[in-house]
């Protein structure tokens, strides 16, 4: 059996659903052949016929699944670092919203730019995830708010990936905020999107799911479900905004409607935690949001255990409630605020962030026939990942089977 290459004396942790805890592997070995993995465990296991034209030495060092941003709204223009000069002086992010600022300033910024300098915006912000071992990321529009500029949005997020070694995940989040155009009109712009903007979004092929902000500010649970409903027509997946600043059942909606996560979480009660469990929903914590609002009211991790929800850890990348690119910052902060452990945030970025975006049987754990995504580590142990703030121990990251840089 021929490989085109093979990573060995390394420790591993393969993520694998069948082996206990996080799959750990002493005496391991990677073996890629055409981007995918065609064998990963223990070096004593491996076929005794497999050569390799290329074999790297690892010299012990620590290899997992790629890491995977499962919540990110990184594609945008403009920054808020005014915004937050003005919350530092005594102004709340609902005093700044209502004078024109908050998301709105972000959309004007993002109206005005093109595609190519969005593409160039955001490129730094995908290049320090990748430098943390990113190698899937899913990137959301919402900063445009009409046809020309949402789907400018993901085309720029698809011109991410043709320039970086990385998987995008496009979502298309249509319900983020009302535009300015339509203030009086809800009901009209609800009607645009759900029977102009999302089918021309799904016919051009540039999203794999949907997303809304259901949220007393943003929009209610009938708006997004009516929203879920046209996204299920038109055969794209369902991702929510829910219970972050009060609990509008948004997580038993996501369930309702076979979402693939329900994201924030901090008012979700018990019967949303048990549909989530019931329809297989992950929970995607998004501990920077939390963090930046200075919020005090934490998800209920005690009863997604209990219940046996998945839980993933994401950026939530954006210039207004989490300017955050580290998805190593992001862990340690769901360790230290939401009291995670260590082989949770692990997980959580990696299978269950898989798991997040539908992409589990590609991606997210060391198996044969998946993708040869890695990030490979300089650390002792790999509790170093969640708990070091402002370190980035990262050897090398590998995508599809090659050597990949950043
Ligand atoms: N995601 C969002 O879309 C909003 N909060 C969040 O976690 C607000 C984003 C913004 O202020 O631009
Ligand atoms: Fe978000």
């Amino acid at each position: 059996m021929r490989c085109d290459r093979l990573w060995y004396n390394a420790r591993l942790l393969t993520l694998a659903d069948t082996s206990p805890g996080l799959g750990l592997v002493e005496d391991g070995i990677i073996a890629a052949k055409d981007g995918r993995i065609l064998h990963a465990g223990p070096a004593a296991g491996a076929p005794a016929t497999l050569v390799a034209d290329e074999r790297i030495d690892l010299d012990g060092r620590w290899v997992l699944p790629g890491l995977i941003d499962c919540h990110t709204h990184l594609v945008h223009a403009g920054d808020r670092s005014g915004e937050f000069e003005r919350r530092l002086a005594g102004a709340t992010y609902e005093e700044i919203a209502r004078a024109g600022g908050g998301i709105l300033s972000t959309v004007r910024a993002t109206r005005d730019a093109s595609e190519a300098d969005l593409v160039a915006a955001s490129l730094p912000r995908l290049d320090a995830l990748l430098a943390e071992g990113v190698t899937t990321v899913e990137i959301k529009s919402g900063y445009g708010l009409d046809r020309e500029v949402e789907v400018r949005q993901l085309r720029a997020a698809r011109a991410l990936a043709q320039l970086r070694p990385v998987d995008v995940r496009a979502t298309y989040l249509g319900l983020h905020a009302l535009p300015p155009e339509f203030a009086q009109d809800r009901a009209t712009y609800l009607d645009l999107v759900c029977r102009e903007l999302l089918p021309a979004v799904a016919a051009e092929g540039l999203a794999e799911a949907v997303d809304a902000f259901c949220e007393g500010v943003a929009f209610t649970p009938e708006e997004t479900g009516r929203f879920f409903e046209a996204a299920r027509a038109a055969g794209l997946a369902r991702k929510l905004h829910a219970d972050q600043l009060s609990n509008l059942h948004g997580a038993a909606l996501a369930a309702r409607h076979g979402a693939l996560s329900a994201d924030h979480l901090e008012h979700t009660d018990e019967a949303g935690a048990a549909a989530m469990a019931a329809a297989g929903t992950v929970a995607v914590l998004l501990p920077g949001a939390f963090y930046t609002l200075r919020e005090t009211r934490v998800p209920p991790v005690d009863i997604f255990r209990r219940l046996g929800v998945p839980i993933a850890v994401a950026t939530d990348c954006n210039p207004g409630t989490s300017p955050l690119t580290s998805l190593l910052v992001a862990m340690n902060m769901a360790a230290t605020l939401f009291r995670l452990r260590v082989d949770e945030c692990l997980a959580g970025v990696t299978r269950e962030a898989a798991r997040a975006l539908g992409v589990l049987d590609r991606v997210g754990t060391l198996e044969a026939g998946k993708w040869c995504d890695l990030s490979i580590w300089d650390v002792e142990r790999p509790a170093e990942l969640v708990y070091r703030i402002g370190f980035n121990p990262l050897y090398r990251r590998v995508w599809r089977g090659r050597w990949a840089s950043p």
